[in-house]
């Protein structure tokens, strides 16, 4: 299996997470974001949305996270399968590519990604816009994380998912001071060693 991504992708973090978490043997292809090779011809004829992640896996060509992630951990205690537990994870999952994602996103194309790609100065009043989001989705995630360990019970795909984006929340100046839940549960699936070997992945590619 081949798995085409970029190591500052949140949703190529979700996917290595899993990839890790289960100790499974994936290649890695790495996509370079930051020099457009996700509009190479070659890249465009795996995934015509010109986005990472993408898994190849003999003749499956298979892109969105979630889909990946699903499709590398099915049959796993992280794909859970009793009703209100999956149930769950499909509502963070879910929340996350529609609510928490787009928001954070808006913080980081004006603060991150401009600054890599030279883009100019950043939308202050977007920033403003996606880092007050920010605040109201962390509210709903922290008052949802009360008195549990993980998202939906159990460690399932639900907190790659979601700790992908968190991930980055430094990186984009949204802190966690007001929404101690969230910290605490990302602090405590960022220790895990599939997340450990993530973030330093991609501590080593910001150093190259
Ligand atoms: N819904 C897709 C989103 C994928 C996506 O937006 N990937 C970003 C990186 S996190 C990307 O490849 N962006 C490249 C671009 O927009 O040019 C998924 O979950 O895989």
């Amino acid at each position: 299996m081949q798995l085409y991504d970029f190591p500052f992708s949140p949703n190529s973090r979700k996917v290595r997470a899993v990839v890790y978490e289960l100790g499974l043997a994936v290649e890695p292809v790495n996509v370079d974001l930051l020099q457009g090779k996700q509009r190479a011809p070659e890249f465009l004829a795996l995934n015509p949305n010109g986005r990472v992640p993408v898994l190849v896996d003999g003749d499956l060509v298979l892109w969105e996270s979630t889909a990946i992630m699903r499709y590398l951990a099915r049959g796993s205690a992280l794909v859970p399968t009793a009703p209100r537990v999956a149930a769950e994870v499909d509502r963070w999952i879910a929340w996350q590519l529609a609510h928490l994602g787009p928001a954070m996103t808006k913080v980081a194309f004006e603060k991150v990604v401009k600054v890599a790609l030279g883009k100019g100065p950043p939308d202050e009043a977007r920033i403003a816009e996606g880092t007050t989001e920010f605040h109201a989705m962390s509210a709903i995630l922290d008052a949802a994380l009360a008195g549990k360990e993980y998202v939906a019970g159990p460690l399932t795909i639900a907190d790659f998912a979601l700790a992908a984006h968190y991930s980055l929340a430094g990186a984009c100046g949204l802190d966690l001071a007001n929404h101690p839940n969230v910290a605490a549960w990302l602090a405590r699936v960022s220790e895990r060693d599939s997340m450990r070997r993530v973030l330093q992945e991609a501590r080593m590619r910001a150093a190259s």
